[in-house]
């Protein structure tokens, strides 16, 4: 097993095993890697890489869970902790709108005293602003709980969520699958097979997902590829996520601030490019540059990423932890981020419905 015996399978469209993806992962040669996932990516994409224009609300940082990795959580009465009315949810969406957002991603902690009623009638408050607004809200992490709390059980939780306006679920909450891993990061948090499970029930009830994993930690690379299989395997099955995203880990202020931990570009670069080749059910990879670095977003467009996360407004999560990014980034900005890649920018809507080709 070679790279040169994995890149013809690759280049005639065949499936690599996980053994394969940790060949590629070691591979030296970043380059010779990141065509072979810009080859795969132009296959499917062509030159267009597609962003959109969103704007994200974190509606509370109180969390039960103390996971290591995470700088945003505050629990109740600590300096800092924060729940927005649903005025000032309704405040945001108003802005969003008036920027020409077509999406609000909603995620936030798992607040201890909430009733499963203010859930509904956030996405409410969000859809009452325009209908026309995507809401992708809620990790598969809040689902379970907010399960829990409608005693509901997780498909008609789901039902009445989608009732009140829910659109689609955000990646989040996945971290990595690997128990031993994650029960060192996030011990509090439902196992990576409660994640899964969850999105194939999502999936089940008519609703696309989108699916992450946190890099840069504890994890290893085979870690990772155990990560991607089981989505992968998820992925045959439904067919429901839309995008895969690797999230780079950012130390600053959590309990994880280890020497070594972070990530650096050339990690980055192959993290998304094996995740190109390795993830052929998936149709879309994501660079979220609010961790990669709007640099190494941009040059991810050469290795194998055709897609990026958007105008974003008002980040809490990566910044809280480091993330040295701006806050937001204007179309304008985007659009000229990706013609200077050599590549055609496409706005698209949360269901990657073409809107315009800039
Ligand atoms: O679940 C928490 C991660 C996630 C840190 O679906 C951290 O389109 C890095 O999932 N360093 C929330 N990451 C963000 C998320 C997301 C973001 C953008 C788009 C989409 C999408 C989803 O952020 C959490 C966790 O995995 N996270 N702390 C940290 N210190």
């Amino acid at each position: 097993m070679t790279f040169a015996t994995i890149a013809e399978k690759v280049r005639a469209g065949g499936r690599i095993t996980e053994p394969e993806a940790l060949v590629l992962f070691e591979h030296p040669d970043l380059l010779a890697l990141g065509e072979l996932a810009q080859s795969v990516n132009e296959r499917r994409n062509g030159k267009r890489v597609f962003f959109n224009v969103n704007r994200h609300i974190n509606h509370t940082n109180i969390c039960v869970n103390r996971c290591r990795f995470c700088a945003f959580f505050r629990k109740a009465g600590d300096p800092g902790a924060y729940l927005m009315t649903l005025d000032e949810v309704r405040g945001r969406a108003e802005e969003a709108v008036k920027e020409g957002a077509t999406e609000i991603h909603v995620v936030g902690g798992l607040h201890p005293e909430l009733p499963f009623e203010f859930y509904l009638e956030l996405l409410a408050t969000v859809k009452a602003v325009s209908p026309a607004l995507h809401v992708k809200a809620f990790t598969a992490v809040e689902i379970a709980y907010l399960a829990k709390l409608s005693g509901l059980g997780i498909p008609a939780t789901l039902e009445k969520l989608k009732e009140a306006g829910l659109g689609s679920l955000p990646g989040g909450g996945a971290e990595i699958f690997a128990p031993e891993i994650r029960n060192q990061l996030c011990p509090e948090k439902i196992s990576g097979a409660a994640w899964l499970s969850i999105m194939e029930q999502v999936h089940q009830a008519g609703l696309k997902s989108n699916a992450t994993m946190l890099y840069g930690h504890l994890e290893s690379v085979a870690d990772r590829v155990d990560h991607m299989r089981q989505l992968r395997e998820l992925q045959d099955r439904t067919g429901g996520f839309q995008v895969f995203i690797p999230l780079a880990f950012q130390p600053e202020h959590s309990q994880l601030k280890i020497a070594g931990s972070g990530t650096s570009g050339v990690d980055d670069l192959r993290t998304l490019a094996v995740a190109r080749i390795y993830l052929d059910n998936f149709a879309n990879v994501k660079a979220y540059w609010v961790m990669l670095g709007e640099k190494i977003a941009q040059v991810s467009l050469s290795f194998g990423v055709n897609d990026l996360d958007g105008t974003v407004v008002e980040e809490r999560i990566g910044h809280e932890a480091g993330a040295d990014t701006p806050q937001t980034m204007s179309r304008d900005n985007i659009v000229t981020m990706i013609r200077k890649a050599g590549r055609i920018p496409v706005e698209r809507d949360t269901l990657y419905q073409e809107l315009r080709v800039y």
